[in-house]
Formats: C-alpha cells, structure tokens, sequence
C-alpha cells in the first residue's frame, strides 16, 4: 500500500541527516553497526505486512545501553527523528519510519542478564528474540508469560512497547503484571534504571508502566526483568467446531468454570479463517471432518497432573457434546497433533497476506456482541471482500480482517469510520494487544476521552520535548503540538 506519508505531514522541525552525523555514529558505534545498505534499508523501512513504507536513509545497531543514550542524547541535540525498532513484527506500522527517522534496531542487544531459578525471574536485554527467550527458559523448567504468532522473530522489548497480549494472556495475564521492571533510555540520553526484580514495591509510583505499551514513544527500553512461571507437566490441546458463535461464547463460559485453574487458551476461528488457512497453507488440514462447521475452538488447559487433566478435559468435551455447545470435537492425542492444532490458528495471520490485500482490526468487544460486528460488516462489503473473524476469544478481543485481492479505497471506505464507531458504541477498545502505531494515531478518541489524551500528550512532552521518539505515532499530532 505504500508510504503513508501522505496523510502526514514531515515535521520541519526535524533536521536531515548528514555526513557529520554519520561520522559521529560510526564513531560511536563501528562502522559495521550503522547501516547505510540501500537492501538492508528497504526491509528496515517496510513492516511485516509490507503495508507501510519509510524512507530512513540510516538503521543504527547498538551493542549497549551506553551507545543507546549515546545515539539519543546526539539525535535530541540535533533534533533527528528516531523509530526504536525490534523484530519488525508490528501490525500499525508504529515500527518503520513514515519519513526520513532514524531507525534504531535493538537486535544486537540479545543478551540474558540473569535467570533466578527459584523465583524465576528472568533478566534479559530488550532485543532477545521471544522464541529464544522460550527456549532458554524450557531448560530451565519454565515458560515465558506471553506466546505469539510472531515469536520467531519478535522481541521481548518490542512485546513490552506494544503490551503484546498473545495467546496465553488469558492464564498468565498481561505484561503490566508478569513485568517487574526495566531500564529505559529517555530521549535526551538520560537512562532509567527501575529494573526491579521485586514481586512487590510501593515506593512511589510505578512508571514502567508508561513504557509498557508507549510503542516507542516515550524511550527505548534497554533491559527487562519478568516473572516467568513454572513450566508444568501436562499441557492437552482440544480443536472443537461449534455449529454458531452463540454457542463458542457460552463454551467460553463453561470452560472458565468447569476447567477453571487449568484453562491456559481459549482462542476462536470462523470458517473463512479455517478456509484461507487450507487454501494458503502447506499441509494444514482441518483436523475435522469438513461438514457445516461455521466456527472452530482451540482450548488449551495447562496443569500438574496429567490423568486428572486428561479426565477433566475429556468429561468437560463429553459434557459439551452432549448439550449440543459443541457439534464436534477432537482432543490431540501428542505433542505433534498439539502443534497441528495451533498451526492452524497461529497460520492464520500468514494465509491472511497471501491471500492479497488484508484490512486488520484488533478489538476488544463485549464478547456476547462480538459477531455481530463481523455480521454487519460482512453486509456492508457484500462481495467486494471477505471478512475472516478469529482472535483469543477469552480476553473478549476479535481479530477481525478483510481480505480482497487488490487494495482499494473504496473497501475501506466501507470498514472505517465504521468499525471504529460500532466498538466505541459498545465501549470496546480500537486496539486491544497491537497499539495505535501510525495506522491508528487519529483514532484514539474512539476509545480514549479527549481530557485522557490532552494528559497522555503532556506526559509525552515532558518526556520527549522535541518529540523525536516515533513520530507521527499513538498520539494525535494535533494533541502533541498543542501542549
Ligand atoms: P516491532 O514491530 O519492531 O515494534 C513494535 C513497536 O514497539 C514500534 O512502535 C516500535 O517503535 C516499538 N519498539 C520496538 N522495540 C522497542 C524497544 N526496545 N524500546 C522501545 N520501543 C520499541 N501481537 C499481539 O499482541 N498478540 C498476538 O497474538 C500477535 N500475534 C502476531 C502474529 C503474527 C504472525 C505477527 C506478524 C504479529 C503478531 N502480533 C501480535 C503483533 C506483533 O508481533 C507484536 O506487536 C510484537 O509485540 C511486536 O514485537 P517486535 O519486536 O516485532 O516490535
Ligand atoms: C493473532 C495476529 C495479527 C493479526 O494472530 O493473534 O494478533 O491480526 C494476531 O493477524
Ligand atoms: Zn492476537
């Protein structure tokens, strides 16, 4: 789709870039760390849906917190726009330049500080990829807090800059819990140190909670420190089909009851998702005989003993099948059909963009609503564009996508304002794990009241006066300039 430079305007308070300041970095950094390379460039400038487009002309890869408040303090003084970026994986193109910013790319920060076996607190800097974090902590006997789709290529200060939900929020909850502190690089260089490791300390207030979810814009995290619980023994993974959504919601219900303690995933897929993911993926089937099956579950309890979970389980599905909530079900016999079962919802993101064009809402609804709204908008499109409906269903957040072969204008005239409209109606939030980023900075209001927004922007100022972190992001542009 493009640059989104035309619905901004460049700040011409921001400086260019120049020589000198490419000495100054290569000073600082190494040459080999400050990256000028035109095909480099092009993947650091383009997100993960090649739907947003910089034109950043430099990437910076510092190895330290020092060079990172060493970069901040020189680009605050020469008033040079920067976009802190991790693994790239962002869906509101919050992590690419709109124009001409610095991109500075923690991913040569990737080392673990410390892991304390007993509490299992894990220390670790911002650019470690969360599918390495994951696999230093099965050794360990434990599991990071958040697993996501992106794993592979996401990092856990980049989780912590979108407060990423994911997969298992729903057992573990959110980073503003699992997250004990972190070390942040303000925009004039200074660092702050609240890397606690402390389950509880009221001294004052607790401001790593303005950087979990700040998207970039208020400082650079550095350094983290989080609660990572104990890896238990007995994982069982059920893909169910239910015959309406009406049915999934009141499943959701039993299940936070009848399996309780150990429901750890409770995620929802409708046809069309389950259709784009048969169709785009290699050696995906329906674990399902293919019958009139509108909906799919895929329900994941953790515990610690094995017989009993399996039991528990297995009375809850017979149960289910027996007052009709479910039309069909199976329960994955290995570890292998596991995987089978959560490739098929984590894949759907994956199918989504080879299928063409894809319009991407992440929305918390009252979950009896939730439906509705894909209804509604499948009626507005008519047969211009699909709607594919899916998301973690027991945190009440719907992924809702329109897939088209072409981009066009006209569809989306068809989605926005209305979407947007139709959750603030129900008090829903326009971004439940993704963030605003650029795609929804004008759209805060939605969710937000203007007297919240007028004080998110005062913090911003008094943080980052010359606005230099992200620009163009999470805040209205309008907001910011007035304080
Ligand atoms: P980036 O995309 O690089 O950056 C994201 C934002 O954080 C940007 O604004 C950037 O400026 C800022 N940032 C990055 N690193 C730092 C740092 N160290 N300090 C300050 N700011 C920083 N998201 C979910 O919440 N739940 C999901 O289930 C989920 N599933 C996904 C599945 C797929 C296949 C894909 C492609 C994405 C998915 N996402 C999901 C979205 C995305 O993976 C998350 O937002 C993730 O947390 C981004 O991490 P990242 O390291 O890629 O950050
Ligand atoms: C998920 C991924 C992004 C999307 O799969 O849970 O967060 O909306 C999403 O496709
Ligand atoms: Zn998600």
């Amino acid at each position: 789709y493009g640059s989104m430079a035309g619905l901004v305007k460049r700040n011409p308070a921001f400086s260019e870039l120049n020589a000198e300041d490419i000495r100054y970095f290569e000073g600082i950094l190494g040459e080999k760390n400050v990256i000028q390379d035109d095909e480099r460039l092009m993947t650091a400038n383009t997100d993960w849906m090649r739907k947003y487009k910089g034109s950043s002309k430099l990437m910076l890869l510092p190895k330290s917190t020092e060079e990172v408040s060493q970069i901040l303090k020189y680009c605050n003084s020469r008033c040079l726009a920067v976009v802190p970026q991790g693994g790239n994986t962002g869906l509101v193109g919050g992590s690419v330049p709109v124009f001409d910013e610095v991109i500075i790319n923690l991913s040569s920060m990737n080392n673990i500080i410390s892991f304390d076996k007993v509490s299992g607190i894990l220390v670790c800097e911002a650019g470690c990829i969360l599918e390495n974090l994951i696999a230093f902590l099965d050794n360990e006997g434990f599991i990071m807090p958040l697993d996501l789709g992106a794993k592979g290529s996401c990092q856990i200060g980049g989780n912590i800059s979108t407060n990423a939900g994911g997969l298992r929020l729903l057992r573990y909850g959110s980073l503003h819990g699992t997250v004990l502190g972190l070390e942040a690089v303000l925009a004039n260089g200074n660092v702050l140190d609240i890397l606690g490791t402390l389950r509880k300390d009221n001294t004052g207030y607790d401001l790593k909670h303005l950087f979990i979810g700040s998207e970039g814009s208020l400082g650079i995290v550095t350094k983290v420190s989080i609660l990572t619980p104990p890896k238990l023994s007995s994982v069982n993974v059920a893909f169910l089909a239910c015959k309406d959504y009406d049915s999934c919601q009141r499943l959701l219900q039993d299940a936070k009851r009848k399996l309780g303690e150990i429901l750890s995933a409770f995620e929802f897929l409708d046809s069309q998702a389950m259709d784009l993911v048969l169709h785009h993926l290699e050696g995906v089937r329906n674990p399902l005989p293919p019958s009139r099956h509108n909906f799919y579950l895929l329900i994941e309890t953790t515990g610690s003993d094995e017989s009993n979970d399996k039991q528990k389980l297995e009375a809850f599905l017979l149960r289910s099948l027996e007052n009709g909530l479910i039309s069909d079900g199976v329960l994955a016999q290995d570890i292998n059909q596991a995987s089978s079962f959560w490739r098929i919802r984590e894949g759907i993101p994956e199918a989504l963009l080879k299928a063409g064009a894809v319009y991407k809402y992440d929305l918390s609804i009252p979950v009896e609503k939730m439906y509705n709204l894909v209804e509604e908008m499948q009626d507005r499109l008519g047969n211009v564009a699909k709607t594919v409906a899916y998301g973690h269903l027991g945190d009440g957040n719907l992924h809702l996508n329109v897939s088209s072969p072409q981009y066009d204008d006209k569809i989306l005239a068809q989605i926005e304002p209305f979407v947007y409209e139709w959750t603030s109606k129900y008090r829903g939030s326009i971004s439940a794990e993704h963030g605003l980023g650029l795609m929804k900075a004008n759209e805060i209001l939605y969710s937000k009241s203007v007297e919240t927004v007028q004080l998110m922007a005062s913090i911003k100022k008094l943080l980052d006066p010359r606005e230099i972190l992200n620009p163009y992001k999470v805040l209205p542009q309008s907001l910011i300039s007035a304080c």
